[in-house]
């Protein structure tokens, strides 16, 4: 109201010293300087980049921290509904770039930091990456402006390191080393959260029980402030850490069992030390299901006005233990009746759904969760025989029907389905793109359509920031477009669509040139880091081929590397003449494999392997060089995404279910080449067919071209004698000893689950499209124009404002000045 009585003190002492955001040169100066004094105890004779970064960042933290007051403040008085984003990993990068530019500082900062002596491009490069998860899921979930909550690792995701033979070794990643300033630890903010001991029935006409026993640990607040962009409105993104109780296991303690009250206290550190490095896979382990349980319930046990029961909550990970917890603090804690609570917690959450491979369904096995959930266990069972209970109603007798449907797998030992849980507990299943929720009701989740309607389950396509994957990472695109629409990037950056203004431009050839100019200054750019980081020297006259992402067989990076074999014996079949007519072309990979891959961490070590020979033929090494990238992170991704003429996105169709590098790729106005398939498709609608590369079998192809290759299988030779002479020459050891490949070649000869030898002509003849085109340099700026112009759709902005507005049912807040 702004009436409100001043809560304590003078108000006059407090108005007077209040700071306000610092924005000019001298403020932001004044303030580095006092932060180098007093939070870091240096001064100019003694200050490195990494002081300066620190110092700096520090100082914009603090502008963050006044913004994200107001705006906490005014949400406190507004009670607005708010939506609370559950995800197990945040996979940030780094944020000082990101938060000059939504506070619009940048040229201040850099200012300021020219006048103390250091360059802001060196200091932004000092920051290390919050790499919290393992891909495009938590870089989704990085991409929100709305609460979020997570975990704070102590060990993001593993450093990749690649041996002289070319094996993937991991490292710790120990980001938090030298501070993090983006942080601050609310001690305030605690929780105490158990595991195991008992679960026991009152039995007493309600569905209560009392939960007791077994090891509490205490689970503290990290905040860490998420600016809005161009706007005073600054999120908060929750981390939590677990930390041992005070007077811990004071039990053991008392007993004179000093040493084991300690253990106890090391396994409750344990469970925020590290993010499961497996992408699609992580069941069976406790670790992992006690990270889950440990996150949704310090996320469940926010009491504070708006009650619990009002909360709309949205998830996005594999955070479906937050609902048997709502249920249990509801019915247990609250004393809710049962039916009451089921409706309220089926009105909270919300589940996005992120995969369609049936293997990444997460299920859990039914003794692991009674030693470690026993009333949680208990609650899952309830909610099944009421479930199954409604089923037998509407399918009277259809006992199949009951075993396919239940939350409870039989199997020894029984696993609990938890994508079911989610469905049947949540108010919506989304999908992150069109065709992959469709394939997700047709499949996985098809009975449950058939039992609640087909309204529940719907679809927002995936979109990615333009803030990031734009001007932060392209500058000079940036202002090139800002100038051309002429109309400054705060505007344009929050309203995507305005690019297809742009279009036209493509015929104008003086736009054309520039535009062309600025991608070969980005791969300079890249050539420059891979020079300085691998001392290796790339031919910048190349066409850029670029696929980068987690390594999984279902991606087919294995399609890729096949693919440049054979165009490396291919251009070894030339004579000199011939091949002088060849466009040279640089191939890039980025990955890095879950540590027990096996087969994926095979096909790192053919690609590295390829790459020794080609880059030391002297015959072709000026037509065809090979590049494994060791340690993708979000920041390599930033150098390369803006370097590329083309992209591979050639997952077997069916498998991906949207990816964000594709979109990615595009606002940088590079080609795709993929497959019909996750977001490719939408990435294609908007484009026009003529401005992307498509190949290989359709998704409803797939299961039938499956079936034959195990019932009615051919050799290789007969489906593609291309490749049967590629697998060949790496069988007699091309790129050394032959032997240690024979694993992989042989997924590929018996089963090819992948569609390596099914999809590689049909993927050849496609490489060859995208020669061709290349050769017309003015048509293929052309498409590079019109692939970035009509990008629109794929900003994060829109797909956010459909969740809230279509969904969440969520209004923004106004933050006054
Ligand atoms: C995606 C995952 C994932 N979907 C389990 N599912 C994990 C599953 O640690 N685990 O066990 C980790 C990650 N990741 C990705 O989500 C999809 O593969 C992409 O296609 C999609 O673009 C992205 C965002 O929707």
């Amino acid at each position: 109201s702004g009436k409100e009585k001043w809560p304590r003190g003078d108000e006059k002492t407090w108005k007077e010293n209040m700071r306000a955001l610092e924005t000019d040169v001298p403020g932001i100066s004044r303030n580095i300087v006092n932060h180098v004094q007093t939070s870091l105890a240096r001064q100019a004779y003694n200050l490195d980049d990494l002081g300066a970064y620190q110092a700096a960042a520090l100082s914009v933290r603090d502008n963050l921290i006044l913004n994200w007051n107001d705006t906490q403040l005014q949400y406190t008085r507004k009670e607005p509904k708010r939506a609370y984003y559950l995800s197990l990993e945040f996979l940030m990068g780094r944020a000082l770039d990101n938060a000059l530019l939504n506070l619009d500082l940048k040229k201040q900062y850099s200012e300021s930091t020219d006048k103390l002596g250091f360059n802001m491009e060196d200091l932004l490069e000092q920051e290390r990456d919050a790499a919290l998860g393992n891909g495009g899921l938590g870089r989704l979930a990085a991409e929100l402006p709305v609460w979020g909550y997570g975990l704070r690792y102590k060990y993001g995701i593993f450093q990749q390191l690649i041996s002289p033979e070319g094996q993937q070794l991991e490292a710790p990643d120990p980001w938090l080393e030298n501070q993090n300033p983006w942080e601050l630890p609310r001690l305030d903010v605690q929780y105490d959260v158990r595991f195991y001991g008992s679960a026991d029935r009152l039995n007493d006409g309600t569905p209560r029980a009392v939960w007791s026993g077994g090891q509490e640990v205490v689970a503290q607040a990290y905040d860490v402030m998420i600016p809005g962009c161009f706007t005073k409105s600054t999120n908060n993104l929750r981390l939590w850490e677990s930390k041992p109780k005070r007077g811990f296991d004071l039990n053991s303690f008392n007993a004179g069992d000093y040493e084991r009250a300690v253990e106890s206290s090391n396994s409750a550190s344990a469970i925020t030390s590290v993010l499961y490095p497996n992408d699609h896979t992580t069941f069976g382990k406790e670790l992992r299901l006690k990270q889950q349980y440990f996150w949704t319930a310090a996320q469940s046990r926010r009491h504070d006005p708006p009650p619990i029961t009002q909360f709309p909550e949205s998830q996005r990970h594999p955070s479906t233990m937050a609902i048997p917890e709502l249920m249990r603090i509801l019915v247990d804690e609250e004393d809710v009746p049962w039916d009451t609570a089921w409706q309220i917690t089926t009105n909270t959450f919300f589940y996005t759904n992120h995969t369609v491979l049936p293997e990444a369904l997460e299920k859990w096995p039914v003794p692991l969760m009674q030693h470690l959930l026993p009333r949680h266990l208990q609650i899952i069972y309830d909610i099944n025989m009421y479930f199954l209970q409604a089923v037998e109603k509407k399918f009277p007798g259809d006992r199949e029907r009951l075993a396919r449907m239940s939350l409870i797998e039989e199997g020894f030992p029984q696993q609990i389905r938890m994508a079911f849980l989610a469905c049947i507990g949540s108010r919506k299943v989304n999908g992150g793109c069109r065709t992959s929720q469709r394939a997700v009701k047709t499949t996985i989740l098809k009975d449950f359509v058939e039992f609640e309607g087909a309204g529940k389950f719907s679809n927002v396509t995936n979109g990615i920031t333009p803030r990031r994957w734009l001007d932060q990472c392209n500058p000079e695109l940036s202002a090139l477009i800002s100038k051309s629409l002429n109309v400054p990037k705060q505007v344009w950056l929050k309203d995507l669509f305005m690019l297809k203004k742009l279009l036209p431009l493509a015929e104008d050839a003086a736009f054309r040139k520039e535009w062309a100019e600025i991608k070969q200054r980005n791969k300079e750019r890249l050539a420059h880091h891979v020079r300085t980081t691998l001392g290796l020297e790339i031919n910048t006259n190349a066409m850029f081929d670029v696929q980068i992402k987690r390594l999984h067989e279902y991606k087919r990076q294995s399609l890729n590397i096949l693919g440049v074999i054979h165009r490396y014996l291919t251009l070894k079949d030339m004579s000199a003449e011939e091949r002088k007519k060849v466009n040279p072309r640089v191939v890039f990979f980025a990955a890095k494999a879950a540590p027990g891959y096996w087969i994926a961490k095979l096909i790192i070590r053919l690609i590295v392997n390829v790459a020794r020979i080609l880059n030391a033929d002297p015959e072709t090494k000026d037509y065809l060089q090979l590049y494994f990238l060791p340690d993708y992170s979000v920041s390599l991704a930033e150098v390369l995404i803006p370097a590329s003429d083309i992209s591979q996105h050639i997952s077997t169709a069916g498998t991906e279910a949207s990816g964000t590098s594709n979109m990615k790729f595009c606002l940088n106005g590079g080609l795709l080449l993929g497959t019909v398939d996750g977001a490719n498709i939408e990435i294609g609608e908007e484009v026009g067919e003529s401005n992307v590369f498509f190949f290989g079998y359709l998704t409803p192809e797939v299961e039938q071209v499956r079936y034959n290759n195990i019932y009615h299988p051919r050799p290789v030779e007969e489906k593609s004698p291309a490749l049967a002479r590629v697998l060949s020459v790496v069988s007699q050891g091309m790129f050394g000893d032959g032997g240690i490949y024979e694993p992989f070649l042989n997924t590929i000869r018996q089963g090819d689950y992948y569609l390596i030898a099914d999809d590689f002509d049909s993927y050849i003849n496609a490489l060859k499209m995208v020669d061709d085109a290349y050769l017309d340099k003015e048509e293929w700026i052309k498409k590079s124009i019109r692939t970035a112009c009509t990008m629109g759709k794929f900003s994060s902005d829109r797909a956010i404002m459909e969740y809230a507005e279509s969904y969440w049912n969520l209004e923004p807040v106004k933050i006054p000045a």
